[in-house]
């Protein structure tokens, strides 16, 4: 695949859990990285080796301040925006729901302010001629409890969280407004990511972040209900890649990509690559069901493929392999 050369990215949420591999990812494939965090959750040492290229720039700002998006824009004029800045957690847009409102929605209508600045100026630089694209961080959260696997970008959608809602509907605002003003706007819904640099200390972590401390640790990772139930989990690296290509390969149109390997994974069977990655760590043990678990969650990679020619590559022993041998 033949990736536009140079383009200058502006990266929402740069110092985040996805933001940071999606830099490192711009910035290995020679673009320019114009990275923005308010550094509410994201941090500074997430960007190590980012703050080490000089074609990184690092601006600390608020994009979901009026005004603050759209100003960036016309002052960087990239050509493409990824925006990954959010209200992460399920459980914290359950507790506090207007919050979830204001980062998870109200500041994605600031990114098709941007867009719309950027169609504007000649925001697109000198020798690429494509329109300007928004990168969008969406969720299989939007799917909430729909029991028909595997899901696919026409499966019904009936999200269950604010946070899942906000999703869904930041997909809708932004592509009608790329539809109304003329940019491109790739939404991605990730499945369960995973990899360096996740966040582990909330108990609303991703399952692999908190087995992977654990573990760390010499204690025992504990499974919610018997371990049968199943994720569709994605490394980090791939999902960079994902947007990396969303945002620069010529010829993508706007649309919706489930972010997936099409391959599930029960609970038990990940703890048990994980003992096997680091042999001698403690057999897990296994707790209460979570309530409000979803039993099986599994999408199909077919969209992506053919509208993105991404396919994820990382298998997750290699992943967790990876992960283990880190920190
Ligand atoms: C997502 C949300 C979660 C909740 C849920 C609602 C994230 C990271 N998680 O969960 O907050 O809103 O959707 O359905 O956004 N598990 C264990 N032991 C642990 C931790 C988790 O067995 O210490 C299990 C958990 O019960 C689940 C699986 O691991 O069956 C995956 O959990 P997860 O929170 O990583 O991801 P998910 O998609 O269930």
């Amino acid at each position: 695949m033949i990736l536009r050369r140079m383009s200058t990215i502006l990266v929402t949420g740069a110092a985040g859990f996805i933001g940071s591999h999606t830099c490192d990812f711009l910035l290995a494939q020679g673009h320019r990285v114009v990275g923005v965090d308010n550094f509410r959750t994201g941090r500074r040492e997430n960007l190590a080796d980012a703050r080490q290229h000089a074609a990184f720039q690092l601006l600390e700002r608020d994009v979901a301040e009026p005004g603050v998006l759209a100003d960036l824009a016309a002052e960087t004029k990239p050509a493409a925006i990824i925006h990954l800045a959010a209200l992460v957690s399920v459980p914290q847009s359950i507790e506090d729901p207007a919050l979830n409102f204001r980062l998870n929605v109200a500041a994605t209508q600031y990114v098709g302010e941007a867009a719309r600045v950027l169609k504007g100026t000649r925001a697109v630089e000198e020798g690429q001629r494509g329109k300007v694209r928004v990168v969008f961080a969406s969720s299989a959260a939007v799917y909430g409890d729909n029991p028909e696997l595997p899901l696919t970008e026409r499966s019904e959608t009936r999200p269950i969280s604010p946070y899942g809602g906000a999703k869904l509907a930041s997909e809708a605002l932004l592509l009608s407004n790329g539809a109304a003003y003329g940019f491109t706007v790739r939404c991605m819904r990730y499945f369960n990511v995973y990899g360096p640099r996740q966040d582990p200390r909330s108990p609303y972590s991703g399952v692999i972040s908190i087995f992977a401390d654990k573990l760390r640790a010499g204690s025992a990772p504990i499974i919610f209900g018997d371990g049968e139930q199943t994720r569709d989990f994605i490394s980090v690296h791939d999902v960079a890649r994902a947007n990396v290509i969303a945002a620069t390969a010529p010829d993508v149109r706007s649309g919706i990509a489930n972010i997936c390997t099409g391959k599930p994974t029960s609970l038990n069977r990940l703890a048990e690559i994980l003992r096997q990655s680091v042999p001698g760590t403690p057999a897990p043990t296994h707790g209460e069901e979570r309530a409000g678990d979803i039993r099986h969650s599994v999408g199909s990679p077919e969209r992506a493929r053919l509208e993105l020619a991404f396919e994820a590559t990382v298998p997750l022993e290699s992943g967790l392999t990876e992960l283990m041998a880190r920190r």
